[in-house]
């Protein structure tokens, strides 16, 4: 095992946590009033999902999470990041609250607490009610206005507990698999026709923020963006591959935070958004609503992203996704294992955005690896991650928090449960919990660092 101690100094103050989302692990997807998201959907769609997996049972977290949370006791971690299933809560996802979904995170936050773990939820994990997809979902703006009430009723009720909290979930991912390509839930295919859905996603963070400022006193708020360090290969360097790098940076990452943390939306031309109102979506007043200051900004890591100029002329998007040159590990999922794309990505945020850049929380960064409890894998790549959030805290980048994705082997989307991103393996068939390495040397790495700060 990888010794602790060969990790570098983080601050005393440093929040380790571990993340979760409502319908990767809940399951009950039926109980207690909970209404269908388009999950619930989604999933019933033939080939949607690989061998059919539902989230149905899921980890049974519902019925279990004491047990999980006393998984996290033992893990020792500070903070916990899952999310609230908004159709649990208000079942069409507007008008009339079911006090009994509620009532289950409010025993969550209970349990959390008790375990001495700071509950940090967040709002929106792309399980959207149903009923609000049929109205247009987060291509309608009033879907917007629909989670700016959802975070109130949720402030109000966890507000006394919850200190840090969350609005979104990878908005980009949530726009581009769920509504540009259609393999997420909604699976819309709109292509670039998706853009309203960043808009919107958007508008309901700035709503959300507001409203949990309003219900929730002292609330600290942050966003959770999908970011990736967009990379040219070594023979493609010519201005065309560079231009295309740009488009691809302005969709995936400025797209979603230029508007949060400057009050902008970068220049999209490149899509044939040309007018600054993008047709009348944008609408005036909507860019100061999304850029209320941000308490921190959360930042989900995997993998760097090489980019050429688009093979040929006729191909509908200004870039091209490639293979790098380079011969990198690559997890269960295939994806390159790059520990410096992090760095880069922190050093690269404070460099663009300076002043504008609040504290930065890596609020998702793990790996799929072998089934099995030997997780050699995922040691390394945790290891070489977290290596990596320090090199840039050394850089001058204030990072406050790593959340490693995830405690538990869940439902990961499209693959159902063939990727185990779990500290601790699940078994489906008995819901059996079993903690791997990987949780002996996060949990070693945690006592080491709060060892280091006592000594
Ligand atoms: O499982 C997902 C999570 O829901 C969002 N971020 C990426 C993870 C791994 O694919």
């Amino acid at each position: 095992m990888t010794p602790p101690p060969a990790q570098p100094k983080f601050p005393a103050s440093f929040v380790w946590g571990a993340s979760t989302a409502a319908y990767q692990i809940e399951g009950a997807a039926e109980e207690d009033g909970k209404g269908p998201s388009i999950w619930d959907t989604f999933v019933r769609r033939p080939g949607a999902v690989r061998d059919g997996h539902t989230g149905d049972v899921a980890c049974d977290h519902y019925h279990r999470f004491p047990e999980d949370v006393a998984l996290m006791r033992e893990l020792g971690l500070d903070a916990y990041r899952f999310s609230l299933s908004w159709p649990r809560v208000l079942p069409t996802g507007e008008g009339k609250v079911e006090p009994r979904g509620l009532d289950f995170y409010d025993r969550l936050v209970d349990e959390l607490l008790a375990a001495g773990v700071a509950p940090t939820p967040t709002l929106f994990h792309w399980d959207l009610p149903q009923a609000l997809e049929d109205g247009g979902g987060w291509m309608a703006r009033e879907t917007a206005y629909r989670f700016g009430e959802y975070a109130a009723v949720v402030g109000e009720r966890l507000g006394d507990r919850v200190r840090r909290w969350i609005t979104l979930n990878e908005p980009f991912v949530h726009m581009s698999f769920g509504y540009g390509f259609g393999v997420h839930a909604p699976g819309r295919a709109l292509l670039l026709d998706a853009v309203p859905a960043a808009h919107h996603q958007l508008l309901g963070h700035g709503l959300a923020t507001a409203a949990l400022r309003a219900t929730a006193p002292g609330a600290e708020v942050l966003i959770a963006n999908n970011c990736t360090p967009v990379r040219l290969r070594q023979d493609a360097r010519a201005e065309a591959d560079r231009a295309g790098a740009a488009a691809y940076d302005a969709l995936h990452n400025r797209l979603f935070n230029d508007p949060v943390l400057t009050g902008s939306y970068p220049d999209l031309s490149a899509y044939g958004l040309v007018d600054p109102s993008w047709g009348g979506l944008v609408r005036d007043g909507d860019l100061e609503i999304i850029a209320a200051p941000l308490d921190g900004l959360g930042i989900n890591y995997y993998n760097p992203t090489w980019i050429t100029a688009p093979s040929s002329p006729e191909a509908g998007l200004p870039f091209d996704i490639v293979e790098p040159e380079e011969p990198y590990e690559r997890t269960t999922f295939g994806w390159p294992v790059v520990p410096d794309g992090l760095t880069d990505l922190l050093v690269g945020l404070k460099a663009r955005y300076g002043a504008a850049l609040p504290p930065v929380w890596i609020t998702e960064n793990g790996c799929a690896a072998p089934a099995g409890l030997a997780d050699r894998a995922r040691i390394d790549y945790l290891a070489g991650h977290t290596g990596a959030v320090a090199e840039a805290m050394e850089r001058g980048v204030d990072v406050r928090g790593y959340f490693t994705w995830s405690l538990l082997d869940n439902f990961e989307w499209a693959e159902g449960y063939h990727q185990r991103f779990g500290l601790v393996e699940v078994d489906f068939e008995t819901q059996r919990r079993t903690p791997r390495a990987s949780f002996d040397w996060y949990r070693e790495l945690i006592a080491a660092q709060r060892a280091r700060h006592r000594g």
